[in-house]
């Protein structure tokens, strides 16, 4: 497969941490031109970051037509939009345009569990990986996560197992990609601003199973009415999880135990005591990857063993520290309205919330909603704070805070915030604009606390 980039010129779009992974990788199999619309980057320090010796050129700045014209592929990172002007002169141009993942499986090894949805997809990989480490030799937990997918295929084996963190920008550009296991743990809006629609952005994460056929398995949400439709119309095998009902088959919440049901009967995998991390949405992310495991033959012990180690992923309602009989949590990853309510909802005490950030075109009228009197003081901070101030003052909630970055919103939290009161990050935003990351945010968050 991979002979189809022999030769070839092949332009990779965007120099983040997936450009260059993907440079990486075809260096000396294709002819390489990593690109960047981003004219004011440094091309010294591209270069830097790729290895000594690198034969491809880096272009910044404006698309010439003499590239246009002249590539056979073009690479594109996950940030970069598929409705561009560059992106349809290149597709006019007959240039084939696939994403870092679809490059990356077109050279991989291996078995692949792929895992989307708006909310938990980072926690449901995270602990699957874990899972399959307890079991099997060789297992790279990539994607989405923070680790390209391209950066690993080198090392890849045919016994190897890939658990891929698939975001909707990923899957947009796939085209052969074909995982043995899929997985969509919910879907609610998020990413309007890039996919337009609720219906794009459904379509998208959906590519995660569209190639699969009936040898392969998708693992579902039951309570999701949108997958609850598609599962119906998938090629593939469909196992449904629940955490409201108990199903004839599939993996379901009875009481405190997580189960797994096979025509009717129960198997125990474990109680919700035993687990490290607390709220409904975490033991949907459990089912996931107990589902996942299973399907890939690990035995029941080895995924209770797991189960039992794993801690809370960092900026995910992670606990950060007590200050003053306060306790302070890193919900930096709550990136969109469904996460930060499932952050809002796993807070049992009186909570100082900050939040805000870039705009992403969401609505915040539901996570307003879910305050439910336990939400103090709102302190915003971003593009997004006089949105959300108008949108919390329609819904009645008038304790707003405005700040001008981070310092002052936890500044304001550590002089407001009462003994027995929990301080929570949870922006419900993006970080862009203000921050490079979620995980800049979080951890400049987390410092500020310390520093208390
Ligand atoms: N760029 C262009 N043209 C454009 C847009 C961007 O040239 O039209 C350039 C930028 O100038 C920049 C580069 O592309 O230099 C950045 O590329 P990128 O945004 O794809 O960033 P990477 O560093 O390659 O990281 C990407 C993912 N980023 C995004 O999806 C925005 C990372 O997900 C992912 O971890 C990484 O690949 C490895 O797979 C981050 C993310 O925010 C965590 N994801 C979103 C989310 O979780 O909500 C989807």
């Amino acid at each position: 497969m991979k002979m189809e980039f022999q030769g070839k010129k092949v332009l990779i779009i965007g120099t983040g941490i997936s450009g260059i992974a993907a440079a990486k990788l075809l260096d000396g199999i294709s002819d390489v031109v990593l690109y960047d619309a981003d004219g004011a980057l440094d091309a010294m320090e591209i270069r830097g970051r790729l290895p000594e010796g690198f034969r491809g050129r880096i272009v910044l700045g404006a698309l010439c037509e003499e590239l246009v014209s002249s590539v056979d592929y073009a690479v594109l990172s996950p940030g970069v939009p598929t409705d561009l002007a560059d992106i349809d002169r290149l597709r006019d141009a007959g240039v084939k345009i696939i994403g870092e993942i679809e490059l990356a499986y077109q050279f991989g090894k291996g078995r692949i569990v792929a895992i989307t949805g708006t909310n938990g997809k980072t926690t449901t990989t995270a602990l699957t990986g874990q899972i399959m480490k307890t079991y099997y030799e060789s297992v790279f937990v990539v994607g989405n996560i923070g680790v390209p997918y391209t950066d690993m295929v080198g090392k890849m084996r045919e016994d190897s197992v890939t658990v891929a963190e698939m975001s909707s920008f990923q899957l947009e550009t796939v085209r052969d990609f074909t995982p043995q296991i899929s997985a969509v743990t919910n879907i609610t809006p998020d990413h309007l601003n890039r996919h337009h629609t609720m219906e794009n952005y459904i379509a998208a994460k959906l590519r995660i199973a569209k190639n699969q056929t009936k040898e392969d398995t998708c693992i579902l949400n039951y309570e999701d009415a949108v997958l609850q439709k598609a599962g119906e119309e998938l090629g593939c095998k469909v196992v449904w999880f629940s955490s409201a009902r108990r199903l004839e088959n599939g993996f379901c919440l009875l009481g405190d135990k997580i189960v797994c049901m096979e025509d009717g009967r129960e198997n125990v995998i474990c109680d919700i005591h035993e687990l490290n991390i607390i709220g409904r949405h975490n033991y949907e992310n459990v089912m996931v990857a107990v589902a996942a495991a299973m399907a890939l033959f690990v035995p029941l012990e080895n995924i209770r063993r797991a189960l039992k180690e794993f801690v809370a992923v960092e900026h995910r309602i992670e606990y950060v520290a007590e200050k003053n009989g306060v306790k302070y949590y890193n919900d930096s990853k709550g990136t969109n309205p469904d996460a930060s309510i499932q952050a809002v909802r796993a807070m049992t005490t009186g909570t100082l919330l900050i939040g805000g950030g870039y705009d992403k075109g969401s609505s915040y009228d539901e996570w307003i909603d879910s305050f439910e009197g336990k939400v103090r003081y709102l302190v915003l901070m971003g593009q997004t704070r006089d949105k959300i101030a108008e949108a919390a003052r329609r819904k009645g909630f008038t304790d707003i805070v405005m700040a001008g970055d981070m310092e002052e919103a936890v500044a304001f939290c550590a002089a407001h915030a009462r003994p027995g009161e929990a301080v929570l990050l949870s922006p419900c935003c993006a970080s862009w604009g203000m921050f490079r990351n979620y995980e800049e945010r979080g951890r400049i968050f987390k410092e500020l606390v310390h520093a208390l």
